[in-house]
């Protein structure tokens, strides 16, 4: 995709680092995400020990020796968390009293120190040099309904800490690797803070989105980018997913596609791949006309034999075999049109 005005990114496991997919990966893609080997619990072994998981170095270790940036996912979730996080060792919830939040901070903050000690030991400081260039530092921190006045998601995090978990996440992610562990060559912040989340092309969430991100600028907490996943469907308007970006293009902040896959309904018909194919071209013409404001635009997954969403109706770009569909052309069609006068 040498076309493509940002760096285009996939997310994968270990299994695309190797043979005929680590080669088309390299020649398609200029970033990666770990689909599942960089959240919480793979960094911990079952007793909570910090052990990363090996997946990690395999990802890791292939983007350098490739030349692609990683974007890691994700420091923060409600999901893949190790339940020790927010008990006493007796198993008993951690509670909201000041004495248990001030337990909770301090896990959220080893935990992502000793993340960034592990990535800056093995592969060198941040902007010296690792690949990585990236965090969802939270993920999916707001309510999918409408029923809590302030648009929150009732986490574990949030029940214990309340937003501040949030604000917290962001402080300790840019102390441990926009500091402690960039490189002296590194100019500015090298790695690029993330909020991340579903559905923001639909109005309820946008707008609760646009509040809490506004919220968290204003109080001076280090966010340098806002990710929309994108998990749509050819009924969902490309207009909408520009229009998203557009809502957050006054903010002080960079953006991302980090999860995109468009699944086309079953049975998967050379019709429905063709009107696929459309649907991406209009996707990536949007995105091209934003490149300004775009740090990276991510599917999720590198083939459909790969995909969460493969039962829906083949996703992606690629098809299983690593062949092109017209979803591929229809990306790059999209990447080459000119811009409207
Ligand atoms: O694609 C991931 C799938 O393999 C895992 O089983 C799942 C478990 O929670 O997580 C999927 O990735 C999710 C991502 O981390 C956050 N946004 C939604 C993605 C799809 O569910």
């Amino acid at each position: 995709m040498d076309a493509a005005p940002f760096p285009l990114g996939a997310a994968i496991d270990q299994r695309e680092t190797t043979g005929a997919a680590g080669q088309a990966l390299a020649h398609h893609f200029t970033q990666l995400t770990a689909e599942n080997h960089m959240k919480p619990e793979a960094w911990y072994d079952d007793d909570g020990t910090f052990a990363p998981d090996p997946q990690i170095d395999a990802l890791m270790s292939y983007a350098q020796a490739k030349g692609l940036r990683v974007y890691g996912h994700v420091l923060v979730w409600h999901n893949q968390t190790p339940a020790w996080f927010f008990t006493h060792e007796d198993g008993t919830p951690l509670t909201d009293g000041a004495a248990d939040q001030q337990i909770l901070r301090d896990r959220l903050r080893n935990h992502i120190h000793a993340v960034a000690e592990y990535l800056a030991d093995g592969w060198g400081e941040f902007g010296n040099g690792n690949p990585l260039v990236a965090w969802d530092v939270v993920n999916e921190v707001i309510d999918k309904g409408t029923g809590f006045a302030d648009g929150m998601r009732r986490s574990e995090w949030y029940r214990v800490l309340g937003e501040e978990f949030i604000d917290l996440a962001f402080t300790y992610a840019d102390e441990a690797f926009n500091d402690r562990h960039a490189g002296p060559a590194a100019t500015g912040r090298p790695v690029a803070l993330f909020i991340n989340e579903f559905d923001t092309e639909t109005a309820d969430k946008q707008d609760r989105y646009h509040a809490l991100v506004s919220r968290l600028l204003e109080r001076g907490v280090p966010v340098d980018g806002v990710g929309h996943q994108m998990h749509v469907s050819l009924d969902v308007p490309v207009e909408s997913l520009a229009a998203a970006l557009d809502r957050f293009a006054a903010m002080p902040v960079q953006q991302a596609v980090t999860e995109m896959d468009v699944p086309t309904g079953m049975p998967v018909t050379p019709s429905a791949l063709a009107e696929q194919g459309h649907y991406y071209e209009a996707a990536f013409r949007a995105f091209r006309e934003r490149a300004d404001v775009l740090f990276s635009v991510s599917l999720w997954g590198f083939h459909d034999g790969r995909s969460w969403r493969d039962a829906y109706g083949a996703p992606l770009l690629l098809d299983e075999q690593l062949e092109a569909k017209p979803a591929l052309a229809g990306a790059l069609a999209g990447l080459r049109a000119a811009s409207p006068s």
